[in-house]
């Protein structure tokens, strides 16, 4: 398949409240968010228009008060999918949260969201059966009350990095992150359906997806995304993709 980009009429107007747009990076672990994230912060000066990337928290997730919740999770998830999913829910807010440090800035980058969390994350270990029903449904409750009460955890823009879960779980095998080692092919691939099902708003999705998405097929190496996106990044940084 070749690298593609799908586009939308017009990027929504943004809330009267703030002065940036809001955008996210989604797409499945390994689909590559960094380094796109990364790539992004050089457009500043083609498009004249500050960026401000904001990374996920990962590293908080292995140090809370000196305690790598990250990797109790992978040692054993059945005992510790419920503390890690309320601390990311807790850090993702936090980012949510954090207005852009210059007001010279005029987009908000973020690498994933309180709602990837939900809708992939969470939903799958719960479909695996690894959190409990009361666990999933107490995760839930925390979400809805935030996403209806506190309006930071609004986004103008998704930009979903679509892969097969083949070419992502090739690029985690070549990273070789020690979190990542009990990572199977079939967990990449039901958390690829659940972005799926969220992003592309299918017709049984109960997800509600917050804001347009383009999709960016992410397969190709990720050189080549680069250069696709480069074509389209200066519509999609002012609003005109
Ligand atoms: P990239 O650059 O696209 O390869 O992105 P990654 O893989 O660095 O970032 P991401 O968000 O897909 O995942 C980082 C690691 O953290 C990965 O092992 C999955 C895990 N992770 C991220 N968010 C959650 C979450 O809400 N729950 C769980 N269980 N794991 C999560």
């Amino acid at each position: 398949t070749s690298t593609s980009m799908s586009t939308i009429t017009s990027l929504p107007p943004k809330s009267a409240s703030k002065s940036y747009t809001t955008i996210a990076i989604e797409g499945n672990v390994g689909s590559g968010k960094t380094t796109f994230l990364t790539h992004l912060q050089t457009f500043n000066d083609d498009t004249r228009r500050l960026i401000q990337c904001f990374a996920e928290p990962i590293d908080k997730w292995r140090s809370v008060r000196g305690v790598n919740l990250f990797s109790l999770l992978n040692e054993d998830i059945n005992r510790w999918c419920f503390p890690f999913q309320s601390y990311v829910q807790l850090s993702m807010l936090q980012m949510h949260q954090t207005a852009p440090t210059d007001p010279e800035v005029a987009i908000k980058l973020m690498e994933r969201s309180l709602h990837s969390a939900r809708y992939c994350f969470v939903e799958n270990l719960f479909r695996r059966q690894h959190l409990r029903r009361e666990e999933y449904a107490i995760l839930d409750e925390w979400f809805q009350w935030i996403v209806r009460y506190e309006p930071s955890v609004g986004i103008d823009l998704i930009i979903y990095l679509r892969t097969d879960p083949e070419v992502a779980f090739e690029r985690i095998l070549r990273r070789n992150r020690p979190e990542e080692k009990n990572l199977t092919l079939d967990y990449l691939k039901d958390l690829h359906h659940l972005h799926e099902e969220w992003l592309l708003g299918r017709q049984d999705s109960t997800f509600a997806i917050p804001a347009p998405v383009i999709v960016i097929d992410a397969n190709q190496d990720l050189a080549e995304v680069k250069r696709v996106y480069d074509r389209h990044s200066v519509d999609i940084l002012n609003g005109n993709a």
